[in-house]
């Protein structure tokens, strides 16, 4: 599509700026959009709001972070009308919060359902972004917001054989909405990331028997899930103001229990090197998996962490009863390279007779065949397979679009020549007036997306109010600023063990076939990265050329 394709829509397309997505961030951009008096249309593949939590349905979805600290902290009244039950939400409260969120801003006017994004062409001559959709709109802004989320373009294992299966084949990250029996089923998940690790025990209490296949080993951290006892949330409301002060001033953007809270728990003072057996075998006793990581010298030295690994593998052998199978839960590669995962019973449920792990280290998935999944040693008849096999996080939903910016180059080509680099995970050199909200390069991948989401999209808020006042037009990324930023970046994860060659996961891009090894975040913490941005903004948009 050429960029004179523009001239042709007509005002009822042309608005001041596309947000592409009605998640958390699209819901949020909208409303501050308006707030700064632009137009803005939301453009939603799906036919309602929610984002990765209207997709994300599977069993036992929820997140990892609690409740009162994963939401808008934006609005009083939404935080003190809202009603959470339980301290991690599940799957269907955030879809059911985030419509309520919508409804009480009225935000569902200014939204598209049913319209997915394919192309971005940007027209130098004119500064805008001419947006088309699958089913052949046309939009033109000047403005494009990518709210497109980090976790949402789900990965298609190339596995051979997958059409061939007789039964029914279910994906986690496009779970029927209708949900899904289990009951008499034979079921086997493929995956044990955080996915799978939450599926695992709810398919577990319905399936005939559950074949778990495991290709690495998760670390999985026990959660405090339960209800809000009477009067709890009312409390915690209560003290809303310093809840969201600490949220901003922790490194994660989650000051209470969260996926990332056994990393906070390493600021222990006492390195595991030092430790005594007895000091040792007192943590798991005390703290079961979690004590066995609890050190200081975890993620900064190599020899801890592999002592802390085989003792991990001591606290999970105290779980899991069967020996072999416990010995397949222990991971092999060191903690810290990848997204911890807090569960809810998952190494207990192998002691379930109705429950086996399958070690696809020691014997490969070879096909799925018309009746189940074969491996190298042995067959596995099958009703039913779950795949829970991740996403191509970060970059995947821009690069499936044709993004084109200056000189009809491709935002694809670019990322998979030089890496997908950014401007603080903002801006890409090249592509002018397209915000990436928590791109590769912004603190996302190791934070409480919510709290990084909602400083996104105040920083471009701000910066389009700020634009329009000065009678600019057009923002850019500076390719000079851009590699600076990814060399600082790069420099806080250097020696750490995010720059170990064996750390392989979509932290790093690496569980994609041919996606180039690129630590996608930003490890300076959220309080850093808000007063680089904030000292960025104040200055005039240093890195920025404005035209
Ligand atoms: P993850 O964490 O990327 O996990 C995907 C899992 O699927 C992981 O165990 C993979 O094994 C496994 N996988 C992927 N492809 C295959 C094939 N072909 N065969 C066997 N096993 C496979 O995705 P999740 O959805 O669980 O979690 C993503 C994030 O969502 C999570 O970090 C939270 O932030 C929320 P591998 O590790 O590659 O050996």
């Amino acid at each position: 599509m050429g960029t004179s394709d523009s001239a042709a829509v007509t005002e009822d397309g042309r608005y001041d700026v596309i947000v592409i997505g009605a998640g958390f961030a699209g819901l949020y951009a909208l409303h501050r959009l308006r707030g700064v008096g632009l137009r803005a249309r939301v453009l939603e593949r799906g036919d309602r709001v929610g984002g990765t939590w209207l997709w994300n349905r599977y069993p036992g979805a929820r997140c990892d972070i609690e409740s009162i600290e994963y939401s808008y902290s934006f609005s009083d009244e939404i935080q003190q009308e809202w009603e959470w039950t339980q301290t991690l939400p599940a799957q269907p409260e955030v879809e059911a919060y985030l419509n309520f969120v919508a409804d009480r801003l009225d935000l569902r006017r200014d939204i598209e359902f049913g319209t997915a994004v394919t192309s971005l062409d940007f027209d130098e001559e004119a500064g805008t972004w001419l947006v088309a959709t699958e089913a052949g709109q046309r939009y033109v802004a000047p403005f494009v917001i990518a709210a497109t989320g980090i976790l949402s373009e789900p990965l298609d294992p190339a596995i051979p054989g997958k059409e061939e299966f007789a039964g029914t084949s279910l994906y986690c990250a496009r779970f029927p909405r209708e949900g899904f029996d289990f009951t008499g089923r034979r079921v086997g998940l493929i995956g044990t990331g955080s996915t799978g690790v939450q599926a695992t025990p709810v398919i577990a209490e319905q399936a005939a028997q559950l074949f778990v296949f495991q290709r690495s080993a998760p670390y999985t951290f026990p959660s405090n899930l339960r209800e809000f006892a009477p009067g709890e949330l009312d409390a915690l409301k209560a003290q809303y103001p310093e809840i969201r002060a600490a949220q901003r001033r922790a490194h994660t953007g989650a000051a209470r229990l969260s996926a990332f809270s056994v990393m906070s728990s390493m600021r222990d003072p006492r390195p595991l090197k030092k430790a005594t057996r007895e000091e040792q075998l007192r943590a798991i006793d005390e703290r079961g998996v979690v004590g066995a990581l609890s050190w200081a010298d975890v993620l900064s030295d190599p020899e801890a962490g592999e002592l802390a690994t085989k003792l991990y593998g001591e606290a999970v052998a105290r779980i899991v009863k069967d020996p072999a199978t416990a010995a397949s839960l222990v991971p092999r590669y060191p903690f810290g390279c990848r997204r911890p995962v807090i569960d809810t019973g998952f190494y207990e449920a192998f002691n379930r007779p109705n429950v086996t792990l399958v070690d696809l280290r020691q014997d490969p998935l070879r096909r799925v065949t018309k009746t189940g999944i074969q491996t190298g040693q042995a067959g596995y008849d099958l009703d039913v397979i779950v795949y829970a096999t991740g996403f191509d996080a970060m970059t995947g939903a821009l690069t499936r679009m044709d993004v084109r910016g200056r000189g009809g180059k491709l935002l694809r080509d670019v990322w998979a020549a030089e890496g997908p680099l950014t401007y603080l995970g903002l801006q890409v050199a090249g592509f002018p007036n397209l915000f990436t909200v928590q791109g590769p390069g912004s603190t996302a991948v190791t934070s409480n997306y919510v709290t990084g989401m909602e400083q996104h999209i105040d920083w471009i808020a701000d910066c389009l109010g700020y634009l329009r006042s000065r009678g600019h037009r057009v923002i850019e990324a500076l390719p000079a600023a851009q590699l600076d930023w990814a060399e600082h970046a790069a420099s806080l994860t250097d020696g750490t063990v995010l720059s170990n060659p064996a750390c392989n996961s979509w932290w790093t891009g690496t569980n994609v076939p041919g996606k180039q090894r690129f630590f996608l975040g930003y490890v300076g913490g959220i309080p850093d990265y808000r007063r680089r941005c904030e000292e960025i903004a104040a200055a005039g948009y240093t890195g920025f050329a404005l035209s």
